[in-house]
């Protein structure tokens, strides 16, 4: 039996699929990834993405951070691909159990998918520093420079930054989920970023799907390696 089929049976006799992914996941939504040939490594900057999305430098240098962020990070015209669509009716069909990403583009939501946990936060949640005060991300795209609340106060995006800890309730629930899977998805992941990579440990059966294009360390524990397209992989699928 061939990988997709063997990927469709399994998914096919299961009621309680998790789906753990990255940025991969959305770059057939034309967001681009970090670590792809195309990715956000590979363009000019002058400070590598980790560098700029990190909490010392959005707190030294929010001019420079905002401008990266509103160039980059806030692809809000992008649409959910046939990855994000599957996935959404299989949950409706009572098979795919939560979606843990890593992705802060809210394209899991758009596409449907309702039991979603963002490790890394969303875009569309923005907050203001003092007043508490909340920001969708279309103002937040709109503003120039630093974004400013309307009590004078900065406005800062609900995503996890580089040296910020992830929110303990969404690790616990998701740590919960990958737990108890029967089936494990993970695909659109260099699986390097901790530690929402170290999520997979929890995983305790032997159908352990990895859909990447490139290679990940966790290639050899796989139980099924599809090296394809995500998008591509899950149009076959059958909800
Ligand atoms: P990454 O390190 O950029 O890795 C992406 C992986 O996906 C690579 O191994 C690629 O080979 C693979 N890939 C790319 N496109 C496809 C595809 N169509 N089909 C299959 N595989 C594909 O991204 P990770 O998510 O592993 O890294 C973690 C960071 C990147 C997270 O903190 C994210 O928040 C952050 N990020 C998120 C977005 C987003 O929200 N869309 C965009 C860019 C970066």
């Amino acid at each position: 039996m061939n990988a997709i089929e063997q990927l469709k049976q399994w998914v096919k006799e299961s009621d309680n699929i998790v789906f753990f992914g990255g940025a991969g996941v959305s770059t057939e939504s034309g967001i681009p990834d970090f670590r792809s040939v195309d990715g956000l490594y590979s363009q000019k900057y002058d400070y590598p993405p980790e560098t700029i999305l990190s909490h010392t430098f959005y707190m030294e240098h929010p001019e420079e951070f905002f401008r990266f962020y509103r160039d980059k990070m806030l692809a809000l015209d992008a649409k959910p691909n046939a990855a994000h669509l599957k996935l959404a009716e299989l949950e409706a069909a009572g098979k795919v159990k939560a979606v843990v990403t890593q992705n802060i583009d809210g394209l899991h939501q758009a596409a449907g998918s309702k039991k979603v946990l963002e490790l890394h936060g969303s875009v569309h949640r923005n907050y203001c520093r003092k007043c508490g005060k909340l920001y969708d991300a279309r103002q937040v795209l709109e503003m120039e420079g630093v974004p400013r609340c309307t009590c004078g106060g900065q406005i800062k995006p609900d995503v996890v930054l580089y040296e910020e800890g992830l929110d303990s309730a969404t690790i616990q629930e998701s740590i919960r989920v990958i737990s108890e899977a029967d089936v494990l998805i993970v695909g659109g992941t260099s699986l390097v970023v901790y530690p929402a990579a170290g999520l997979i440990d929890y995983y305790r059966k032997d159908k352990l799907v990895l859909i990447n294009k490139s290679a990940t360390p966790v290639d050899r524990r796989a139980n099924l390696l599809i090296q394809d397209s995500i998008g591509q992989v899950f149009s076959q699928l059958e909800a």
